[in-house]
């Protein structure tokens, strides 16, 4: 799954392998994009020091931006976030007793001076996460921010399609 960590712009943290499936569309979008990712389970509960470890030498990697998924009392990102310069992009994992509230509440509600640029619960977080990270680095990258241009395109095409798709029903059923 992982570019090697020296050559990959961004990282992917996720506070348990249980988040996996419901964030694996942050790989499969940068991949789309050819954007490489550094993928690793390290939770700012269980393992801070090796949180701690891998923000410290972040830049230094070649890493541009985080990307920090976790659920439930999510600090994954915050705490990311407060060990780097970096752009940190946090992801709140729906699931547990409060389905993602209490992730998105614990992940968008940072201190000032500590940004996390968060997206939402759901379907549409993980894929908003990636294409974040990957407009972030289209600002110094012409070939990425082509492909980003070409992509919003296919989404004009697609809602295109679908109001001649329901056109076509509507007139069918009259
Ligand atoms: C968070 O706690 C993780 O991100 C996960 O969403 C949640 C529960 O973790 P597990 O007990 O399923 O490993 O840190």
């Amino acid at each position: 799954m992982n570019t090697p960590e020296n050559s990959a712009p961004v990282a992917l943290l996720m506070g348990s392998h249980n988040d996996w499936p419901a964030i694996r569309a942050v790989v499969d979008t940068l991949r789309r994009f050819g954007v490489g990712v550094d993928a690793h389970v390290m939770s700012a509960h269980r393992t801070p020091d090796a949180l701690l470890t891998y923000m410290k030498g972040a830049s230094e990697r070649g890493l541009k931006v985080i990307i920090a998924a976790a659920g439930g009392a999510a600090h994954l990102a915050g705490v990311a976030a407060a060990h780097t310069t970096l752009p940190v992009i946090g992801i709140p994992v729906e699931g547990g007793a409060m389905n993602g509230l209490d992730a998105l509440l614990s992940t968008v509600q940072m201190p000032g001076g500590i940004p996390v640029a968060t997206v939402g619960v759901g379907k549409g977080g993980p894929v908003n996460a990636a294409l974040l990270a990957a407009q972030i680095l289209a600002l110094s990258d012409a070939e990425l921010a082509i492909k980003l241009k070409e992509y919003k395109q296919s989404l004009v095409d697609s809602v295109a399609q679908g109001e001649a798709s329901l056109q076509q029903e509507l007139s069918a059923n009259a």
